[in-house]
């Protein structure tokens, strides 16, 4: 621990211990974009040697790249920035964070009070601007000898608490600095009895407050209830949505072999790419498309553990056959777009996968689902009948190439719009496994080149991203994170030239107004900014190619981007082509069962 005093004067005091009491409390990363009014915070960062920073000048992707490294982590990162417009960059971060449930500490460095709603420069009503999307926000006055010191340390304490219960989510503390804002001894500032409240703080290494948080676990009730319920149901169906830890990852696993019912793993819940249960029905979004496929599957009971589901077909199947619906997260906020929700229950998830489990291997079982499971085996060789004969690359065989090729010691990081939903769709089942991230709180295109450097760190490994172009676009100075140390990330880059996502969508009937106001080409590749950024660049055509500069990447274990060039319509022809091969294959299997 580093000397918190002498401190040169009480602004640099009170950035000490709010940096420290976060430190004690288990924040270790931190996030720095630069400025004057934050010097004291970024100073007090600096001294603290235990703590790992990483420094962007641009607060949007800062805060996505601390948002994925706590979400890794499932610990809270802080953020500091200065005043002004620095603030209102985190927003889009802010509100990711706070729907997906992921902790961040954000200290904005403000001006005094005499400088607001006066014309001041970079003064800007920073107080509550993150309005509901914070878990809580407090400003701290302008560093003074009448507030005594342990009124920074239980901000800071219960800034924590804030962030990490649930629902987890960021908090803000907004902290007012008059000048001098530099080190400068200034003689009387703190008054010598100051820090007496703290001496026992001081002189060990222990948080002012402890804080415990509340564990969630089912009652005895309501684990009777929830066996009942299961013992009774023959037609279940198991939906495993986002996890974000290997241990929940395996626990849903182990659920699922002993509940013997099919189940639908979605794409972010580490079950979808790899880890194949004997029950898994990864194909499920592609089945739903074929009227007598969902006319003839009906379960009665659902069972969804962890996050939310990315496939839409899924969500409108079941809001239209109604079954029993019981939602289990580690989370009280709702989470249930269909409103069909039946249970709910709140309780740490690996906890009650494995809880559960056990319960199940002692029950007889009903073999329901059985073909169910068998079409989707089934539909793994059109895939890749159909994969095998395509000559070019194209936005579905990049898709399941990557979840073939992804080694098991990597992750993989999706790209809202159509990356993550072809991935969902045609990735394979028989892949590697590993964690899957997107930011789909707020599902935005913003921040996931940021996201994807972030996610990295975090892991302390090679992440593979997928993302379209316009998300590219749209965060390409993050690009320059992707060279900071401890970040390894294969960029692949689907270039269709524009929002590949609108030609699925009733608006690409209209052609006079479809390419400028959504398909939005722009002709640009990205050859020229990874140079910019000093990162390897390759340009791949064909599968044979992308394999070859995928592994060769990977080997490397440095940061690359791959960039893919693909055609909207073709992309669009090319799904309804697969499509239609799938409802083929799948109405000739269901006709044999008949
Ligand atoms: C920040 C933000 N702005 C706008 C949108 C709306 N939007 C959804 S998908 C999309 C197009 C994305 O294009 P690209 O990243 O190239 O992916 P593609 O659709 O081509 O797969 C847009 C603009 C959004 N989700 N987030
Ligand atoms: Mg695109």
């Amino acid at each position: 621990m580093t000397s918190i005093i002498p401190s040169p004067n009480m602004n640099h005091l009170w950035a000490r211990l709010l940096v420290e009491e976060l430190y004690r409390n288990g924040v270790y990363g931190f996030c720095i974009s630069p400025g004057s009014r934050s010097t004291p915070l970024a100073l007090a960062v600096s001294r603290q040697k235990e703590i790992v920073h990483h420094i962007h000048v641009d607060e949007r992707g800062m805060g996505f790249y601390a948002l994925n490294w706590a979400k890794a982590l499932g610990k809270p990162v802080a953020l500091i920035c200065t005043s002004g417009t620095a603030v209102a960059n985190y927003l889009p971060s802010v509100v990711e964070a706070s729907l997906s449930r992921v902790p961040l500490i954000i200290l904005t460095a403000d001006r005094p009070p005499e400088l607001l709603q006066c014309g001041a420069n970079q003064a800007i009503e920073q107080a509550d601007i993150f309005g509901n999307y914070v878990r809580w926000s407090f400003t701290l006055p302008c560093p003074d000898s009448a507030i005594t010191p342990t009124v920074v340390l239980t901000t800071a304490g219960h800034a924590i608490y804030q962030a990490c219960r649930a629902p987890a989510g960021p908090v803000h503390i907004n902290c007012m600095f008059r000048e001098p804002l530099e080190p400068i001894e200034i003689e009387g500032d703190i008054p010598q009895d100051y820090t007496q409240p703290i001496d026992n703080w001081l002189s060990n290494k222990k948080p002012f407050t402890r804080w415990n948080l509340p564990e969630h676990r089912l009652t005895t009730e309501q684990e009777i209830f929830v066996l009942d319920k299961i013992e009774t149901v023959r037609e279940g169906l198991l939906i495993i949505g986002e996890l974000r830890k290997e241990q929940e990852i395996k626990a849903a696993y182990n659920l699922a072999q002993s509940l013997h019912w099919p189940v639908f793993p979605d794409v972010t819940s580490g079950l979808r790419l790899g880890n194949k249960t004997d029950f898994s029905v990864p194909y499920y979004d592609q089945m739903l498309l074929l009227p007598e496929f969902s006319e003839k599957f009906n379960p009665k009971f659902i069972l969804h553990i962890g996050g939310t589901i990315t496939s839409k077909r899924l969500l409108e199947f079941l809001e239209k056959k109604r079954p029993e619906y019981m939602l289990v997260t580690d989370h009280p906020l709702r989470t249930d777009p269909i409103h069909r929700v039946t249970y709910r229950f709140e309780t740490d998830l690996s906890s009650f996968a494995s809880w559960l489990a056990p319960a199940m291997r002692r029950r007889d079982v009903y073999p329901w689902g059985l073909e169910t499971i068998q079409w989707s085996q089934k539909l793994e060789q059109v895939i890749d009948t159909w994969a095998e004969k395509q000559e070019e690359l194209n936005e579905i065989t990049v898709a399941r190439y990557i979840s073939q090729w992804k080694p098991a010691e990597t992750d993989l990081f999706l790209g809202n719009s159509m990356p993550i939903r072809d991935a969902d769709m045609y990735g394979s089942i028989n892949g590697t496994g590993g964690l899957v991230f997107a930011n789909r709180g707020a599902s935005g295109i913003d921040g996931t080149i940021a996201s994807s450097a972030g996610f990295s760190f975090a892991r302390k490994r090679m992440v593979t991203a997928v993302i379209g172009d316009l998300s590219a676009l749209h965060d390409l100075n993050s690009i320059s994170l992707l060279s900071s140390e401890g970040v390894k990330v294969i960029l692949i880059i689907i270039n269709n030239d524009g929002g590949g996502i609108f030609s699925f969508l009733p608006i690409s009937a209209y052609p006079e107004t479809f390419e400028r106001y959504f398909g939005v080409p722009h002709g640009y590749n990205f050859g020229n900014v990874a140079k910019m950024f000093g990162i390897d660049y390759s340009i791949v055509q064909t599968p044979n190619e992308l394999k070859k500069t995928y592994q060769s990447a990977l080997k490397k274990g440095v940061s690359k981007i791959i960039e893919v060039s693909t055609n909207r319509p073709e992309n669009l022809k090319l799904h309804k082509e697969l499509q239609h091969q799938i409802k083929k294959e799948l109405l000739k299997l269901i006709q044999k069962s008949n």
